[in-house]
């Protein structure tokens, strides 16, 4: 045994204590020294049974996920959870915290699970485009019927101890300590001659269950986890242990194990699973940096960005003043909060007196002497430099001291923004997405002069928000706006060149976005890009650029919002509009834009390729700190799906060369204004290295 794992014998009872902080990922280490002490108990004269539980604070959280890169090394997990349940003396898991994947695979394997009332159990290998590997698909199911099993596999969301009692995959709850609960759980069992429940031996409960019933749930799937592999994989392996036997079925699972973990869902899906939580560490600023505690928050502007402002303050507890120029924008921009919380009390996810209660920790009110004792300001009014810097100043004049003042702005200069102040250390940019109470994204906009305090506590109050809060440098459209620029941009010239929206947006739909491009400026509104166009100061000069956002809006087809824009409304239905093929076809012609054929892989190429070439420069400037934060950024904010990993991930693993050489074949035929290769990515191409090999070796 190792230090990971460590034996004693308590009254006749052995207890295997597994310790290998954080949260006690099942390395190979720990496996070796976890088989040596079922080794040691079956030796072992004076222990009738063992309880196996963990040290700190969780119980297995699952496989090492840092080892799947890496050849095996024995004894592997499901060895290890076949190991446990062969054991001729009877073994009890005790769980606390989260036993998740691995975690509870090997608790499945001992005979008996108690656990304590605040512990979660789950299989979240979907998450990681994986199916559960370690015999959890067959013992799963045997638990807890095949509908449970499925829900709690395909959805990777891990479910309470009571709720584990209920299904079958907990045996007892114990209440205050775990190891003298679980002790003398065992010390009953034992007394009572209870047998040694192997699981693999119960049989699967097949009542109800049938071909009907997979070809729904399959349909089901294909509608929550639209284009995932693993989910599919994961009703296969059920299906197996319902048809095979339990060694054929375990050859099953073990095969759709390795096929996913080599598929690039799955290695996309583990790079964000770290990217995520890297994106927390800012080399600048440790770990232990003050954070200002925020009590009271102030939203300045009460339109729909601002609305939605309040609201993630209000759900996360914290009260908002709401600030608005005049009583009627205030009553309008109250109405619509009231309103979507009634929405939330239709859908049974709030009282009427949980709606009560938000709003009255909402103080509206039109004067800037109500915001002097916010701790923290979020301004999220009109997206014009003037207006910003005339409420900065306003701000200045009247908050408290070490008062946080952000800015809600989706692309303009805050350093620009705080030089208005006298206090530009306190001032920060804090981009919400819209809709602002649905989308995780939060870039948090580092000014030249942002204290690192005040990065520390804005970081700190995104987790509190229940968003991804990602650090971000300044520049025009920060990383997630100036990155989706191109991707418009090659979309509009798409439509210059004959292809139609629609298709376009097929495309896209079909490689897994959330939305196609035009139906995301019409969902935003053809205005916002107008203005934002506008106000991008050194933009190239190129008349094609956008082209049928500039028409259109001067038309006042604006998007969803007037019924028409680049597509026409029947309700919230988008229609095709010849007109605008029309349009296009003229405005071309007067541009000298060729019309063109293009492929679906075409498509994809000029779409993703230039946020990618883009994505380069951003990382050579250093305006992200890493390549997996700006797919963060893109998977959490502009509805990339999590099986691409992200632009710069996806990059990756098509391969720098191929990126980089369909560059160049765009800068040949539409020349060096758009499509010149970043330096970085060149660079890479040329060395033969990825994005992440960058990343890795510049520490
Ligand atoms: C599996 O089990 C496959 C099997 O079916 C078959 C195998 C053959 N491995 O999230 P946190 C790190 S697949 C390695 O910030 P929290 C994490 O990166 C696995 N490392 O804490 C972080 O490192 P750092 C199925 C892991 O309290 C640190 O631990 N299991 C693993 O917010 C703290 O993590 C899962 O998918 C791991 N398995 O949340 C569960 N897990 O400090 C994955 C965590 O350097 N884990 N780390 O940034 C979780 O969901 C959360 O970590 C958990 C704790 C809820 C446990």
């Amino acid at each position: 045994m190792s230090d990971k794992t460590s034996y004693e014998v308590t009254d006749g009872i052995a207890v295997i204590t597994i310790d290998n902080p954080p949260v006690n990922a099942m390395s190979a280490a720990v496996r070796k020294s976890c088989w040596d002490a079922i080794d040691k108990l079956a030796a072992d004269a004076s222990a009738g049974a063992a309880v196996l539980i963990c040290a700190g604070r969780t119980f297995i959280a699952g496989a090492d996920i840092t080892e799947f890169d890496k050849p095996v090394e024995d004894p592997w997990l499901p060895d290890l959870v076949e190991k446990l349940e062969a054991s001729e003396k009877l073994i009890v898991a005790a769980v606390h915290g989260t036993a998740l994947g691995g975690g509870l695979e090997t608790a499945m394997g001992c005979h008996y699970r108690c656990a304590l009332p605040g512990a979660r159990v789950g299989l979240p290998e979907v998450n990681l485009g994986l199916v559960p590997g370690a015999t959890g698909t067959q013992r799963l199911p045997r638990l807890a019927g095949v509908r449970k099993a499925l829900d709690i596999m395909t959805s990777g969301r891990p479910i309470g101890a009571e709720e584990g009692l209920e299904a079958g995959i907990i045996d007892k709850l114990i209440d205050g300590d775990l190891r003298a609960g679980a002790l003398a759980y065992a010390r009953e069992l034992l007394d009572t001659h209870a047998p040694l429940k192997r699981v693999s031996q119960l049989e699967v409960a097949a009542g109800g269950i049938d071909d009907e019933f997979f070809s729904e749930y399959l349909q089901g799937l294909s509608r929550k986890a639209r284009g995932f592999f693993a989910p599919l994989q994961i009703v296969k392996c059920v299906q197996a242990a319902l048809n095979e036997s339990y060694r054929d079925a375990l050859k099953t699972e073990r095969r759709l194990f390795d096929e996913c973990k080599a598929s690039s869902h799955s290695q996309a899906q583990r790079h964000l699973f770290f990217a995520e939580r890297e994106v927390a560490k800012i080399p600048d600023v440790p770990k232990n940096t003050p954070v200002r505690e925020i009590n009271r928050v102030a939203v300045i502007g009460a339109g729909t960005m601002g609305g939605g402002i309040a609201m993630n303050f209000v759900n996360a507890g914290i009260p908002v003043t709401v600030l608005e120029v005049d009583q009627a924008g205030l009553d309008r921009g109250l109405g619509v909060i009231r309103k979507n919380y009634a929405v939330a009390v239709d859908k049974g996810r709030m009282t009427q007196a949980q709606l009560q209660q938000a709003m009255g920790m909402i103080a509206p009110t039109t004067d800037y002497a109500d915001v002097a004792s916010a701790d923290l300001v979020v301004e999220a009014v009109f997206e014009t430099m003037q207006i910003k810097k005339h409420v900065f100043t306003k701000l200045d004049e009247v908050c408290k001291q070490g008062a946080i003042l952000a800015s809600n702005t989706s692309s303009l200069d805050l350093d620009e923004i705080a030089a208005v102040t006298n206090r530009p250390q306190d001032v920060i940019g804090l981009h919400f997405f819209a809709p602002a109470k649905v989308m995780k994204l939060l870039e948090i906009v580092r000014g030249e002069k942002t204290a690192g305090e005040v990065i520390a506590t804005a970081m700190a109050t995104a987790k509190k928000i229940r968003k991804v809060g990602v650090l971000v440098g300044v520049c025009f459209g920060f990383v997630g706006n100036r990155m989706f620029f191109p991707y418009i941009r090659e979309a509009q010239l798409m439509m210059l060149e004959g292809i139609p929206p629609e298709r376009v947006d097929q495309v896209v739909y079909d490689w897994g976005m959330a939305m196609g491009p035009h139906a995301v400026m019409d969902l935003s509104g053809l205005d916002v890009f107008y203005k934002l166009n506008n106000e991008w100061q050194d933009r190239p000069d190129d008349p094609v650029y956008c082209r049928m956002i500039n028409v259109l809006s001067e038309m006042g087809r604006l998007g969803q919002k007037t019924g028409a824009g680049t597509y026409r409304y029947e309700g919230r239905k988008a229609v095709p509009d010849a007109e605008v093929m029309e349009i296009a076809r003229r405005e071309a012609q007067a541009l000298g834009v060729q019309q063109i054929e293009v492929s679906d892989e075409g498509i994809i190429e000029r779409l993703l390729y230039s946020m990618i070439n883009e994505g380069a420069r951003v990382l050579e400037e250093g305006i992200a700190i890493r390549p997996g934060d700006i797919d963060v950024i893109f998977v959490n904010g502009y509805g990339m799906p999590r099986y691409r990993g992200g632009p710069m991930k996806y990059a990756d693993m098509v391969g720098l060369d191929k990126v980089y050489a369909a560059i160049n074949k765009y800068r040949d035929r539409y020349g060096d204004l758009w499509w010149t290769p970043a330096p970085l990515l060149k660079q890479l191409a040329e060395e033969g290295r990825s994005f992440r090999e960058w990343n890795e070796n510049r520490r």
